[in-house]
């Protein structure tokens, strides 16, 4: 009787709480999740009380998707200012033309790196993509040419073609790279605004990395990083033990997750759950999207891999579904931890996590750091509704 009470009580509390955290939010700050965190377990016939730290798990305001209708009207100057640090890329040119269609962004610039293909490429398609958004006006800044530790990187063009855009062979850009380097630009424009500038990081982490490096307070400065990248307990897609993003700059992934900066990072773990089909590849081409075509087109290339490789009739939406972090989190739960990347032996290129589950009796390379979010669940179909709305607008 007196454990029922209890437990009642605490649920009681837990709630209120929870309802009052949730009146306080707003669509980019988290919301503890107390009911998580409060519970029994009964073990030799005995109720035993757990609490395992809130802190430790986050979730995200509901998505209202009456929202998305009232956020046509947004203000320039409420949107999020954001720098996307990419490498085009089929799904990165996705994620890049939905960034210029959608209402809640104030697209700073693209920098950028290899990967999909060589940097050299990857500047010329960032210039084309703008062009093809009619935003020549956004400065397109390119990356460094190699990892961290030097070396030729390694590139996907069996993925993405060998234009990166799935061997569709757009002309040249009119538009030409700023004269800057990437680190640097990142610094600059974070420096102008402390506190007021996202990066979405969509491929290896080479250019962040080089501004931490450049400059010890970027870290800080930062608003937030939204990282692709990594493979959450499950198998890699390089090799067993790693993701692609991460396994091209480990040594840069390391610096920029144990940097101390507020870091939303997505892994594969997530992004595989979210596909177009065929159907949905079909629909969006039918559809009155405004780059519904050039999608389509460049996606086919891209489609046929997904076949060979995993046995999936569609695509992967990595790139898109990052990019909906940025500015839904909502759609998203997230576990904090400090994050370690391996960077040598056969699991080069690794994220491990430290759940937070244990205390340690020895410190440990992940001892110290600051913990990162880690994206934990996902929720698909809110995903796929927005996406594709942002697809196939006019
Ligand atoms: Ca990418």
């Amino acid at each position: 009787m007196f454990v029922s009470c209890c437990r009642s009580l605490l649920l009681l509390l837990a709630l209120s709480w929870t309802a009052k955290e949730s009146t306080l939010s707003n669509p980019t700050t988290p919301r503890l999740n107390a009911v998580l965190a409060v519970g029994f377990n009964r073990r030799n016939g005995k109720s035993t009380f757990l609490f395992s730290s809130p802190l430790l798990f986050k979730t995200r305001r509901k998505h209202n998707p009456k929202e998305m209708e009232n956020d046509k009207q947004m203000p320039l100057s409420k949107r999020e200012k954001v720098i996307i640090d990419t490498d085009p890329g089929i799904d990165d040119s996705m994620a890049i033309l939905m960034a210029f269609q959608t209402p809640y962004l104030e697209v700073l610039g693209l920098t950028t790196i290899f990967g999909n293909v060589s940097t050299e490429d990857a500047t010329r398609n960032a210039l084309l993509l703008c062009e093809i958004a009619g935003r020549s006006d956004v400065s397109v800044v390119e990356g460094s040419d190699e990892p961290l530790k030097g070396g030729k990187p390694r590139l996907a063009e069996f993925i993405h073609g060998s234009d990166g855009m799935g061997n569709i062979f757009l002309s040249p850009p009119k538009g030409k790279k700023i004269d800057k380097s990437a680190s640097e630009f990142l610094v600059d424009k974070v420096s102008e605004s402390p506190g007021d500038i996202s990066i979405l990081a969509l491929g290896p982490l080479t250019n962040l990395a080089l501004a931490i490096k450049r400059d010890a307070s970027f870290a800080s400065k930062v608003k937030r990083i939204v990282v692709l990248g990594g493979a959450f307990f499950v198998s890699g897609n390089v090799t067993p033990a790693a993701e692609a993003n991460i396994y091209g700059d480990p040594e840069a992934a390391d610096v920029v997750f144990t940097s101390g900066a507020n870091i939303d990072v997505i892994g594969i773990n997530i992004t595989t759950q979210v596909r177009l089909t065929d159907e949905d590849l079909s629909a969006l081409r039918n559809s009155r999207g405004r780059h519904a075509k050039l999608l389509s087109d460049m996606c086919q290339f891209y489609r046929d891999w997904h076949v060979k490789s995993d046995g999936v009739y569609g695509i992967f939406l990595h790139d898109p579904v990052s990019f909906a972090a940025l500015i839904k989190p909502e759609f998203f739960a997230f576990k904090k931890g400090v994050v370690r990347v391996e960077t040598q032996g056969i699991c080069v290129g690794h994220t491990l996590m430290d759940q937070g589950l244990k205390s340690w009796n020895t410190s440990n390379p992940w001892t110290g750091y600051s913990p990162i979010s880690v994206a934990w669940t996902v929720d698909v179909q809110g995903i796929l509704t927005f996406v594709n709305e942002l697809l196939m607008k006019p």
